[in-house]
């Protein structure tokens, strides 16, 4: 709720978040399930959702001027069956509701999570980061995605690749590569992008641009990340003429944590509108649209 006070309510504000969305608070099924209604809202309006005592949910479904909201969501490592099991979405979802039913739905949709998302045609927003196996967006759009996230090749890169050095390296978290300055901007230059955005990596500050260029930029928009971390949070937005624009947020207050009702996911709705392609497009268009992204809830090195 912070998140949209922030960046703006949907559907005024588009909004692509950059994965990670499960196994770091302590609602991670309530976090997804909003960010699902959001995007089934925007494409079954006029919905209204009535879920007790949610007003300020409720509140968020409803257009103000009947246009479509466009809602991105991107696969981040954590949405995967095996992390889950591990990081605490699994017992989450045991816990409210006494079997692994709705944990086993979202891991099914997790399957249908897009990769990747472009901006305008300059901005490439993903999880990770990138792969030695891609130097082109038509090769993320070649990818297979509607599967578990493999522990090799481009697909488990995207999802987690660490940035950090020149050119590429191994990641001592076990998964992905490390990789740097100079792939980012051999990346850009190929693809003619300005800038690619990713999450993944912790950052204090809430936004960091990499390198040199600043052809990268990591976007953490999880405030005091685990409860514990003090970190600040950020969105990074784009007005209709790409103008960038960084807003921060840092309270996150425990006691504020809402519970949602369970509310049952339904399969046939989330199935039929997944996102055709591993590339999700977004053009920034049309008055006070702006394109925000963030990660939320995501994970970092060491955690
Ligand atoms: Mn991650």
């Amino acid at each position: 709720m912070k998140l949209f006070q922030t960046g703006g309510h949907v559907p005024d504000t588009n909004y692509i978040f950059m994965g990670d969305f499960v196994d770091r608070g302590y609602n991670s099924l309530e976090v997804f399930t909003i960010l699902l209604l959001l995007k089934a809202s925007s494409i079954l309006r006029p919905l209204t959702y009535n879920i007790p005592g949610s007003r300020s949910i409720r509140s968020l479904l409803i257009s103000n001027h009947g246009t479509p909201a466009n809602i991105t969501l991107l696969r981040g490592n954590h949405e995967s069956r095996q992390l889950t099991q591990v990081y605490g979405f699994y017992d989450e979802c045991q816990r409210k509701y006494g079997n692994a039913n709705a944990w086993r739905y979202c891991t099914d949709v997790f399957d249908y999570l897009t990769l990747s998302a472009i901006i305008d045609g300059t901005v490439l927003c993903v999880h990770g980061g990138l792969s030695p196996d891609i130097r082109t967006i038509d090769q993320i759009r070649l990818i297979d995605r509607n599967c578990e996230i493999p522990h090799e090749g481009p697909f488990c890169d995207l999802m987690w690749m660490t940035e950090e050095i020149e050119t590429w390296a191994v990641s001592p978290r076990g998964a992905g590569w490390l990789f740097g300055s100079r792939v980012t901007s051999e990346f850009n230059h190929i693809n003619k992008l300005e800038l690619v955005c990713r999450a993944h990596q912790l950052v204090q500050e809430g936004l960091k641009y990499m390198f040199q260029d600043k052809g990268l930029v990591t976007v953490w928009s999880a405030p005091n990340y685990c409860y514990r971390c003090g970190n600040v949070a950020s969105i990074l937005s784009f007005n209709e003429n790409m103008v960038r624009g960084p807003e921060f947020h840092t309270s996150c207050n425990r006691n504020e944590s809402h519970t949602a009702v369970p509310v049952k996911l339904s399969e046939q709705l989330v199935f039929k509108r997944c996102e055709q392609g591993s590339v999700g497009t977004m053009l920034a268009d049309g008055p006070f649209l702006e394109l925000l992204f963030c990660s939320i809830q995501a994970t970092t090195t060491g955690y």
